[in-house]
């Protein structure tokens, strides 16, 4: 059951204002997703309102004449909800209530909504609240200076600024022990986050919708949620998954991105972000079919960049090329993007040319060694196994230099790998260093095989 059903619809109406600089095509295309937030937030859009502005009203945002025309409309509608895509001031966000009479909304106060009507795990719903009251106590901040700067000196003391500092003072505490757990969680999942450093770790990343999760399950065999509703993912979901015949990664889906995420969002949501900033390398899923996935792309890049992620070896996945076949824009697509990936999540298309392209992002980095290690060292053999890429391996005796001492099964293992890893395995492979093999016919008749 989707949050539209648990709700009533509410009717609404959107403002968008083009401003200098900018094109009354792209005032449409913010529109149109802020009609499917809208929607997913559980509003019916009746209407839309915009206006070319070269510079933004300080009061109501919109010009006075645009005002008394969204009254009428309002009124007529009899709406619930005026929507603007910008984020208002709050003095804005008072007088525009005074003149309209209904709730109004911005869209950063949209975006935490939806995000707090899907949070489901305790994690993501501490974080929404975090950010939701971070969003009310800047504008109570605001609204208090301003009502100080209004009536000013004696008299400012007054009622509403008591009742404003209590308000201040509560959501103060509430904010102190939301961030007290989920620096809680953090050291949880920080442990949990070490215990897969021996893994080769994947995040996918990308613009809300555009099939992440179904990207997932496709590659891990899971189900995630999946739908046609923006944020449907709110935590971070990993799990393992079997990229070629011995070689194994783990892949995390979370949170989309979107333009104009509020910053305190993504504050808000750094544990679940942090997997994104741990990981190896990033696989950017891009919704082919979108009509502006190149500004979505742009805006992945930017709050990639705000999570100081974006200098990660990254490989861009087109999805939904089921959708595209069907209106013949594939081959031009494919010309324009060689280094991507094109699939198809729901139908299971192209996700062979998706796992040869993923492990040679892998391995770019990757640097070559050649280690002795006893075969009793399972762990070890197991673990270069896992995350390196085995050149060759083969099977011999080698002795310590102790002539006296009985030579030891070992593994000649070439391999490549990436330097984090090797870092891990130093230690161990140090305490190897000194093996030499015996050579083939001092090895009195036990010979080596080959893998
Ligand atoms: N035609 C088509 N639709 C797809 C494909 N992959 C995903 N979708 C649809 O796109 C919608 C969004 O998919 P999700 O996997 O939920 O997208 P997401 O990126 O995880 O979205 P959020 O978690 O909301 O950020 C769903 O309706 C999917 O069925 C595909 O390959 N082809
Ligand atoms: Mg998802």
């Amino acid at each position: 059951m989707n949050s539209n059903q648990q709700r009533v619809l509410e009717s609404a109406i959107l403002v968008g204002v083009t401003r200098a600089g900018e094109e009354p095509w792209e005032t449409r295309d913010a529109l149109n997703e802020l009609e499917l937030l809208a929607d997913t937030a559980g509003a019916h859009v009746t209407d839309r309102v915009t206006q070319t502005l070269p510079k933004l009203n300080a009061a109501t945002y919109i010009g006075k004449g645009k005002v008394e025309d969204l009254r009428r409309l309002v009124a007529a509608r009899k709406s619930d909800l005026v929507i603007f895509d910008d984020d208002l001031s709050p003095v804005q966000a008072r007088n525009l209530e005074r003149a309209l009479k209904c709730k109004l909304v911005d869209r950063s106060a949209l975006i935490l909504d939806i995000f707090a009507s899907r949070a489901k795990t305790a994690v993501a719903k501490t974080q929404v609240e975090l950010a939701q009251l971070d969003y009310l106590r800047t504008r109570l901040t605001r609204q208090w200076t301003h009502l100080s700067r209004q009536k000013g000196g004696i008299g400012t003391k007054g009622p509403g600024e008591t009742q404003i500092e209590t308000d201040r003072r509560m959501i103060g505490h509430r904010i102190a022990t939301l961030k007290r757990r989920l620096e809680q969680i953090d050291r949880q999942r920080t442990t949990q986050r070490k215990s897969r450093a021996a893994f080769t770790r994947v995040s996918l990343v990308g613009y809300t919708n555009a099939g992440k999760s179904t990207l997932m399950n496709a590659l891990a065999d899971t189900d995630v949620l999946a739908e046609d509703r923006l944020f449907a993912t709110l935590d971070a979901t990993t799990r393992m998954i079997r990229i070629a015949a011995n070689k194994q990664m783990l892949l995390s889906d979370t949170v989309g991105f979107i333009r104009k995420l509020p910053h305190k969002l993504i504050e808000s949501f750094k544990s679940t972000l942090d997997e994104v900033r741990e990981s190896d390398v990033l696989l950017h899923v891009v919704d082919a079919t979108h009509p502006r996935f190149e500004d979505q792309v742009r805006v992945v890049h930017e709050t990639l960049k705000e999570l100081g992620a974006l200098d990660k070896p990254m490989l861009m996945v087109f999805n939904k090329i089921d959708a595209l076949e069907e209106h013949g824009l594939l081959g031009a697509l494919r010309e324009e993007y060689p280094d991507t990936a094109f699939v198809s999540a729901l139908r299971g298309i192209g996700l062979g040319e998706l796992r040869r392209k993923l492990i040679d992002v892998v391995e770019r980095d990757f640097e070559e060694h050649l280690a002795y290690v006893p075969l009793a060292e399972a762990g070890a053999v197991a673990y270069i196994r896992r995350v390196a890429d085995v050149i060759s391996e083969e099977y011999m005796y080698a002795q310590n230099g102790d002539a006296a001492a009985q030579p030891e099964a070992v593994a000649r293992l070439h391999f490549r790998v990436a330097p984090r890893h090797y870092r891990d395995l130093r230690p161990t492979l140090e305490k190897f260093a000194h093996l030499k093999p015996i050579p083939e016919e001092s090895a009195h008749g036990q010979r080596s095989q080959t893998a």
